[in-house]
């Protein structure tokens, strides 16, 4: 695996959370705190098992999971529905799939320089972070 993502990252731009949010049947209150958010990640990689804490003020979320080994993902305290998951490499790009009650949903992460990039996909709506190395 030629690419290592872990660190601690800090979340520097968000662009249309909102509109994945929504998509995601979030409901307007939580919007509103959730967009204020400063998201930091946790990432630990060793070999093929992977550990991503997402952590803030408000809610954090614990993913832990293996490249190719499809798992059950609970997104509690995100929208909390359950879904099955697998990640997968696509060269240097990380792909979750996220298959359930929503279509097209599923996350990207990538490098690009030191930074730390996450596009998250729910039915039409696309959300873009960028992290930097805390
Ligand atoms: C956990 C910090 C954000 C808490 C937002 C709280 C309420 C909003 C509810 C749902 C919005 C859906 C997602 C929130 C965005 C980021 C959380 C983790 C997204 C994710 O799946 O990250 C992956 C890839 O790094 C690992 O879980």
């Amino acid at each position: 695996m030629p690419v290592d993502f872990s660190g601690t990252w800090n979340l520097i731009s968000n662009d249309n959370f909102e509109g994945y949010m929504v998509a995601l049947g979030i409901d307007f209150a939580t919007r509103k705190i959730a967009k204020m958010l400063k998201p930091q990640k946790v990432i630990k990689q060793d070999g093929d098992s992977f550990y991503i804490h997402t952590t803030s003020t408000f809610r954090d979320y614990l993913l832990q999971f293996k490249i190719g080994e499809e798992f059950e993902e609970d997104n509690k305290g995100l929208d909390n529905r359950k879904c099955k998951s697998i990640v997968t490499w696509e060269n240097d790009k990380l792909v979750c799939v996220q298959t359930g009650e929503k279509k097209n949903r599923g996350w990207t992460h990538w490098l690009e320089g030191d930074d730390l990039h996450l596009e998250l996909r729910c039915e039409n709506q696309v959300c873009k972070q960028v992290f930097k190395r805390a």
